[in-house]
């Protein structure tokens, strides 16, 4: 009976199409002699969504009835694109979709990209949630999302003069994906004061009264598994004010622009998504956003657990908490004050609880990044819950100060209270205190951690609180989805599909790889995605490129630790020697299509300007006539999840480049490989362990050790800065105006040159140019380069998300999934 629901399916496209059609004459009010491309994804939407709801519904019942442990993924991000795509395909039914489309005379891939992307989330760490969302539900899980439903998700970003102008990002004019529960809401305060109220047996009980109060509206989106019926939920809050529409008492006062100014003021805590990747910014609004989101969700968890009638101390067998970065870490606190203020535990026991629920994942190391609270703040937005931070600290310290007695500065180091003017929580410090597993998202970056940010906590807790867990990519997106005839091609070698839900099982292509006609096929395919960027490169700049070139492709959130400025660099280095060259000389060369794609935080100006350049230097080279088709350098706008859908399939080679030791993981550089593309990179994140699983020969690695960055910045601000060279001739190129008024690039050469060049850039320049000469090289045996991107897809396996979250089940969760009923 469970599995039924599941296969009922369309009946066929003729069923389909009366479902579709049954939407558009009913549900949207149109005729069908007037259905054009948004109406027709609006109705093909809601027939699939129709689907969902069955087998979502199904799930739920299920696991309210299984009552088995839950898994609860808490992030502000979830960069989820677009969703009818992925329906189809988890449902299994887009074929019939596209017949019955086609029959009514539209192209499926016109109607897909009618839909608005949900890009609730700036990049690396919002997507990885949406990839595990998709696990979660394809393994059997019985997990929830919480999240916020931004009214607007991260801006668009349009390119005007060659410099980043931001949109706003309004998306949900029409969105059949989500449900407003408007029956479930939780009232969440903020301000007031907290008084101490004498209780039996001198018990005192903290009373946090006062202050206001938002209301906080559910909207569930449903999570299909692939080819299976799990439909989990994922769950996002809406701010509201509370009391309905306005505060009446207001209202018939006359005081109606007050009341309008309050539902506004209550409406602004979900309205947009924080624009920052990697840079945290006090904001008392994003303070509001955290507690708003971590105190609803903690409410419903607990009123679930409530229902089951279980004692607390069997909380965290029934609930396991993860915390995307330190974003929710107010949960921890909020647990807590729940367990102790309200529901009367002891705060011993409670403590206990606490820790055993949640797990605390780290996305980085930079210190601009680690998130830190001024107390002032938070004592005025939520005076408890700074109460219960110092008391938290103040066990903390205590046990700290016997374990290390004669260690007086260990507990300045460790004090989630930063002793300084103004004092400041240290989020990161606070998550690992109240949790029971800290993992790092590669192995690289968790053994940094333990080695530098939190050293003195691996002192305290032993090694075995802090673990890896490898980043993973989901392969029905980032491989079915985005690569469909990649994808059959592969399933009709080695037997099926089989491989989109045990990666592993590409490892049958490996003995493929000698196959010529294989080899021709592939590339044939590779070839086709070359065609359909190099159209989309047409519509997005104006610019002709040739597919048959080598496509080179850097698409990352742009920051200088990523250093888009190394590559641009680069491609001027090559630009200025191509213009050296005779023109005989010239024909011999390899063409290049140079691809950037990204959007800058607002506020960081370093990164507009490498934006800038990247257009600058584009306008010169693009239009040369001694260089042709040679080299072209492209800034494609708005880089997105469906635009990477198109992006990822198209690259020869990706450049994954960061200062060693930076990029915690980095997750494209994954998408990339999987989909018939070699990576150049540094030592650096996933990179590591993507060479030592596909081997060194398949790989392009350069430049200097995580191990060695800390001596080179010391040499360059103690000791004397040699500039490379060849960069130095990039340089002067940019200082003689060749791509522009030279003042406008002075200050990202100026970085380099007189600011200590934090990045590295100078050092690892001849490295990096001398392993694009290899790559070049590499290329025109193309044969030999085509063997290396199959077996490089068949050793991809180990970087499923389906991995990933098997690991966190086993070694952080202690989950199972639940056996489907048939
Ligand atoms: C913090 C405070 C205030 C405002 C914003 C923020 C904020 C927002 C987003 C801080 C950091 C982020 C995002 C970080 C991120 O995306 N990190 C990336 O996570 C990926 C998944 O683990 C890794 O692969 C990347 O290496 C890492 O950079």
């Amino acid at each position: 009976a469970w599995k039924r629901a599941q296969a009922q399916g369309f009946r066929g496209k003729d069923g389909f199409e009366k479902e579709l059609v049954r939407h558009v004459e009913t549900t949207l009010a149109r005729s069908m002699f007037n259905c054009d491309e948004k109406a027709a994804y609006s109705a093909t939407s809601l027939a699939f969504r129709d689907q969902l709801i069955l087998d979502w519904n199904r799930t739920q019942q299920n696991q309210t009835y299984r009552d088995s442990k839950r898994v609860y993924y808490l992030s502000l991000e979830f960069l989820m694109g677009r969703a009818l795509d992925n329906a189809m395909l988890n449902i299994g039914q887009k074929d019939t979709a596209k017949a019955g489309l086609s029959e009514l005379g539209f192209r499926i891939e016109d109607i897909i990209g009618q839909e608005n992307d949900a890009a609730l989330g700036n990049g690396g760490l919002g997507r990885l949630a949406a990839c595990f969302l998709d696990s979660l539900a394809s393994l059997d899980f019985h997990a929830w999302g919480y999240g916020l439903r931004y009214r607007y998700g991260i801006f668009k970003q349009e390119i005007i003069d060659g410099y980043q102008v931001e949109v706003p990002d309004y998306w949900l004019d029409f969105n059949p994906w989500e449900f407003p529960r408007h029956d479930v809401t939780v009232d969440i305060q903020f301000f007031g004061n907290v008084r101490k109220e004498s209780k039996e047996q001198g018990k005192e009980v903290a009373i946090w009264e006062g202050g206001e109060i938002v209301q906080a509206v559910a909207y569930d989106v449903p999570i299909p598994g692939y080819n299976t019926s799990t439909t989990n939920n994922l769950r996002l809050w809406s701010s509201k004010a509370s009391g309905g529409e306005f505060d009446f008492q207001k209202f018939n006062n006359g005081d109606y622009e007050s009341s309008v100014a309050d539902q506004q003021r209550a409406e602004t805590i979900s309205a947009v998504l924080y624009p920052n990747d990697n840079l945290e910014r006090g904001k008392e609004l994003r303070l509001k956003q955290q507690y708003f989101w971590v105190a609803a969700s903690l409410h419903d968890i607990v009123r679930r657990f409530k229902k089951s009638k279980r004692p607390w101390k069997q909380f965290a067998d029934q609930v396991a908490i993860q915390l995307n970065d330190t974003h929710p870490t107010l949960a921890i606190v909020e647990l807590q004050r729940i367990l102790v203020d309200i529901e009367g535990l002891e705060w011993e026991e409670a403590w206990d609880i606490v820790t055993s629920t949640f797990g605390y994942t780290n996305h980085t190391v930079l210190p601009e990044a680690l998130e830190k609270w001024p107390v002032g703040l938070v004592q005025h937005l939520l005076p408890r819950h700074l109460q219960i931070i110092y008391d938290i600290n103040l066990y903390f310290l205590q046990q700290v100060e016997k374990q290390f007695p004669n260690d007086r500065d260990i507990l300045r180091r460790v004090s989630i209270i930063e002793e300084s003017q103004p004092k400041m929580v240290r989020m990161a410090y606070l998550a690992i205190v109240g949790s029971h597993k800290v993992n790092g998202v590669a192995e690289l970056h968790s053994d940094l951690i333990k080695t530098t940010i939190f050293k003195d906590f691996v002192e305290i807790y032993g090694p075995d609180k802090f673990t890896n867990v490898t980043n993973g990519i989901t392969p029905r997106r980032w491989l079915h989805q985005a690569n469909p005839r990649l994808s059959e091609l592969i399933a009709s070698k080695i037997g099926g599909n089989d491989f989109l839900k045990d990666l592993t099982k590409l490892n049958k292509l490996e003995s493929l790889a000698e196959d010529k006609e294989f080899r021709k096929e592939w590339s044939e395919i590779k070839y086709a995605n070359k065609v359909r960027l190099a159209k989309l490169i047409k519509e997005l700049t104006g610019v002709t490129v040739n597919p048959a070139a080598l496509f080179d492709i850097q698409v990352k959130r742009i920051h200088e630790y990523k250093r888009q400025q190394l590559n641009i660099f680069g491609v001027i280095h090559r630009y200025l020697t191509l213009k050296a060259m005779s023109p005989e000389e010239r024909k011999k060369q390899l063409p290049r299509v140079s691809v950037f794609g990204g959007k800058a935080a607002p506020g960081y100006w370093m990164a507009k300007q490498i934006i800038h350049l990247i257009n600058a230097v584009g306008s010169v080279v693009n239009n040369d006539a001694d260089i042709g088709d040679l080299l072209k350098v492209i800034f494609l706008p708005d880089y997105n999840v469906s635009k990477a859908e198109i992006i990822t399939p198209a690259s020869d080679i990706s450049e994954h480049i960061s200062t060693a030791g930076t990029e915690a993981s980095g997750t494209s550089n994954m998408k990339f490989v999987l989909n018939g593309g070699l990576i150049i990179g540094t030592c650096d994140g996933a990179n590591i362990e993507i060479t030592r699983e596909i081997g060194d020969n398949n790989i392009f690695l350069f430049g200097n050790l995580a191990e060695d960055v800390e001596d080179l910045r010391h040499a360059h601000n103690y000791g004397s800065h040699t500039i490379d060279p060849d960069l130095n001739k990039v340089f002067e190129e940019m200082e003689k105006g060749t791509f522009g008024t030279p003042h406008d690039f002075s200050a990202m050469v100026a970085a380099v040159r007189h600011h200590g060049d934090y990045y590295l850039v100078s050092d690892d320049f001849h490295s990096y140019i001398e392993t694009h000469k290899l790559v070049d090289e590499a290329y025109r045996n193309q044969d030999e380069w085509v063997a290396k991107c199959i077996v490089s897809v068949a050793r991809m396996g180990f970087f499923s998300s389906d991995r990933c979250i098997n690991e966190y089940a086993e070694s952080i969760w202690n989950v199972e999934p639940l056996a489907v009923k048939s």
